[in-house]
């Protein structure tokens, strides 16, 4: 693919690349090659040179030492350069964005857009650069002061999924920069070319900024990368984005050294379509979340909880959009659905449909591997419906692929108790126009997500907003509001301006 050469050209990937990165020194690891292959065409677009202990401890080292002095930089200095890195970033969005649709298979439209949450992002902390508020309070004792200021917390790991192989590493890494942190980045073994490249991007403004060698990290591997980040205590944070079984490992390492760890893990998202709802509306944006980026969102939506009188027409109406889809090669615009990452994901979505069919689920949309030249890759599958039970094991279960079930309800308090049961707790919708109802699914009687929304689907968040859930999710939060403070340590002030030695609570204590 003559295209694909010119994209990997321009964001200075080789056929064999270093996989190690400092920011400074872009070396080869010793652990062994990590390939890269498309799931668009099965071809094999390039591979790295991945890390083993002795290159983790070496980039461990650089990163600690870097944060002795980027820590001393204020905070609006390194939101400068992050600035910095969203015009590179704007500058290579097409690139890039190509790449992710490329080696990760959303579509081309998806990874543009990608990009663009990354761009987003860095302006986002930018302006968070200057307002890394603390709190003022009144102190109990005369003549004193109090005040709560926040320090940068030390080297944060960032564990990122293949599904957004870049933009969870910018949520993560331009915060906890603008806060002061260094990060390492183990990027997924299954997209290391989009993470090499990212680093690419925002090299010239690390050396053209003297910003310290360490600042910015990449450790290509596997499981074992992220082990090492789980269990080292120089390592202050760990972000990890992925899977619950992922999130419990590096969840119980990280505890056991009572370290801080940030967990985005697992959604089993759904959608309640009331009576009320505008069909024109819902449709769509059911669709979308349940095929876009082929069901690997951690956002996309898996259960659509419909009430007994609409059920019917729903129905209809999705079986008749999923007979519009067009899947294909995810770079051509015309198509709605690019394939699963790898064959491994193929069969897990096989895996899936056997299981709904033993519970007794009934497809009212067919599943299928596709085959034929185009999808040669063997890693096309069809999006598909299921009328099903929500006790199911398998509905309770979050596959990462395009499965859509359909479950009746008949009032709203039993599409609610549908709607949380499940182990997990990302993201949620309503639609309805009918205020008493979309009012208690956002009470504390309603939702049990870290995302509730009403009349949009369940995915596409908006990187202004705290992103995560609650649950087997892991209950960390990435991205906006005032997510950034994981990325920094809380620090309570006491200042005592007067002559005398007044204790807290009125005790005497006189010598
Ligand atoms: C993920 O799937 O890990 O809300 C993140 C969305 C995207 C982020 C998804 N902005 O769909």
């Amino acid at each position: 693919m003559e295209n694909i050469q010119t994209v990997l050209d321009a964001l200075g990937i080789q056929q064999l690349n270093n996989g190690v990165s400092t920011g400074k020194v872009h070396q080869a690891g010793n652990g062994g090659i990590l390939e890269a292959v498309s799931p668009v065409d099965g071809k094999r677009i390039a591979q790295a040179n991945q890390a083993d202990r002795s290159d983790y401890d070496f980039v461990v080292q650089k990163a600690v030492e870097a944060f002795k002095i980027w820590k001393q930089i204020p905070a609006p200095k390194r939101g400068e350069i992050v600035r910095q890195m969203g015009d590179q970033l704007r500058k290579f969005k097409t690139e890039l964005g190509t790449l992710v649709s490329y080696e990760m298979g959303k579509s081309l439209q998806e990874g543009l857009g990608e990009v663009q949450e990354m761009i987003d992002i860095c302006d986002f902390a930018v302006g968070l650069s200057r307002q890394l508020y603390g709190l003022s309070m009144h102190s109990e004792r005369p003549q004193h002061r109090m005040y709560e200021q926040w320090h940068p917390i030390g080297v944060v790991g960032i564990i990122s999924a293949f599904n957004f192989p870049v933009a969870v590493w910018s949520w993560n890494a331009m915060l906890a920069w603008v806060c002061g942190d260094v990060c390492i980045w183990k990027p997924s073994e299954k997209t290391p070319l989009t993470a090499l490249a990212s680093q690419n991007i925002i090299k010239t403004v690390l050396e053209e900024n003297d910003v310290p060698e360490g600042v910015s990290c990449i450790l290509t591997g596997g499981r074992e990368v992220g082990a090492w980040l789980a269990n080292d205590p120089r390592i202050a944070l760990v972000s990890a984005t992925g899977s619950t079984r992922m999130g419990k490992a590096v969840g119980e390492a990280v505890a056991r050294r009572l370290g801080k760890s940030l967990l985005e893990l697992g959604g089993n998202n759904a959608i309640i379509i009331t009576p009320s709802a505008d069909l024109h509306v819902a449709i769509p944006g059911i669709v979308f979340g349940a095929v876009g980026t082929a069901g690997q969102r951690c956002t996309s939506t898996r259960r659509i909880i419909v009430q007994a009188e609409i059920y019917e027409e729903v129905k209809q109406r999705l079986v008749k959009a999923y007979a519009q889809l067009r899947i294909g090669n995810p770079l051509d615009a015309n198509m709605h659905v690019g394939p699963l990452i790898d064959k491994d994901a193929v069969s897990q979505y096989q895996l899936a449909v056997e299981k709904v069919i033993d519970a007794g689920g009934t497809f009212i949309v067919e599943p299928q591997v596709l085959n034929g030249p185009e999808f040669s890759s063997g890693c096309y599958v069809a999006p598909c419906i299921a009328e099903v039970q929500n006790r199911y094991a398998i509905v309770q279960h979050e596959t990462f692929a395009p499965i859509l079930y359909l479950i009746k309800y008949n009032d709203m308090e039993e599409a609610i108790a549908i709607q949380n049961d499940v182990p997990q707790g990302l993201s949620s919708a309503i639609f309805t126009l009918n205020i008493r109802e979309s009012e208690l699914f956002l009470s504390h009687a309603g939702s049990d997500c870290g995302i509730a929304n009403v009349n949009i689907g369940t995915s596409g968040a908006e990187i202004g907003g705290a992103f995560g859930g609650e649950k087997e999710t892991g209950g960390g939060r990435e991205s906006g509001s005032d997510a950034w403070k994981v990325y920094m340590r809380r620090q309570t002030n006491t200042i005592n301006y007067g002559t005398a030695l007044p204790l807290a609570q009125g005790i005497k204590f006189e010598i």
